[in-house]
């Protein structure tokens, strides 16, 4: 493989809305990651496998109801119970792509009415990305991909609130903006020249803290 002694792996996040493709591409950026022999991990939150991950599973196949605070501070605390693993993987020079991180946390929240500011708090000092790749998608094109789901913030008003949450929360100088319009393959493209520049830029710096 290609592991380097003392260089760490890189923290990169796929953030959109619903059917933006991020899961997609996540999965096949990993995938040619592995084949080029790279130290690389896929994760995703909500990370649906620990304890408060099945009460997050539970709100968003809407089999409970839980006050808007309570589920958004499960959602920050499933990030914090994965601190710990991911910081000793990306110091052993293991890069992990991540699957939605807190900004989902705060768009969607704020995209039910809590204030911004609130939400933000309980995922500040979390490791920040060294990059967040954002997917756009328009939401004519995004409908041509089928139904929503039946899942809760599957709606299509609510999506629209989500975007312009995104939108606000963007911080260009470490986000970047990635049409997720063309074909599978030609999205991906992007994503791993993107995704291999930051792995590269990353190796010698030193990881730094969420919104801190
Ligand atoms: P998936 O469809 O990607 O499994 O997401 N969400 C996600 C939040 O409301 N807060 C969060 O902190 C995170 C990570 C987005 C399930 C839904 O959970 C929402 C969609
Ligand atoms: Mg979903």
């Amino acid at each position: 493989g290609c592991v380097k002694a003392g260089l760490r792996g890189a923290l990169i996040v796929l953030e959109g809305c619903d059917r933006s493709g991020k899961s997609t591409q996540c999965s096949k950026l990993v995938e040619r990651l592995v084949q080029e022999g790279r130290q690389v991990l896929l994760m995703r939150f909500p990370d649906r496998t620990t304890p408060i991950g099945q009460m997050i599973d539970s709100y968003l196949q809407q089999t409970v109801e839980l006050d808007d605070h309570v589920v958004h501070l499960l959602f920050s605390s499933n990030r914090w119970e994965a601190m710990r693993k991911m910081t000793e993987l990306l110091q052993s020079g293991t890069t992990i792509i991540v699957d939605r991180y807190a900004y989902s946390g705060v768009a969607y929240s704020a995209a039910k009415g809590l204030s911004v500011d609130w939400c933000r708090q309980p995922d500040v000092g979390l490791l920040k990305p060294d990059k967040v790749l954002y997917i756009t998608v328009s939401p004519e094109k995004a409908a041509e991909r089928g139904q929503f789901g039946t899942e809760r913030y599957e709606k299509l008003d609510f999506q629209q609130k989500v975007n312009n949450m995104f939108l606000y929360l963007k911080d260009p100088s470490y986000w970047q903006t990635v049409s997720g319009e063309g074909s599978i393959d030609v999205v991906h493209a992007e994503i791993y020249k993107l995704a291999t520049q930051t792995i590269k830029e990353s190796e010698h710096l030193p990881l730094l803290k969420l919104w801190t």
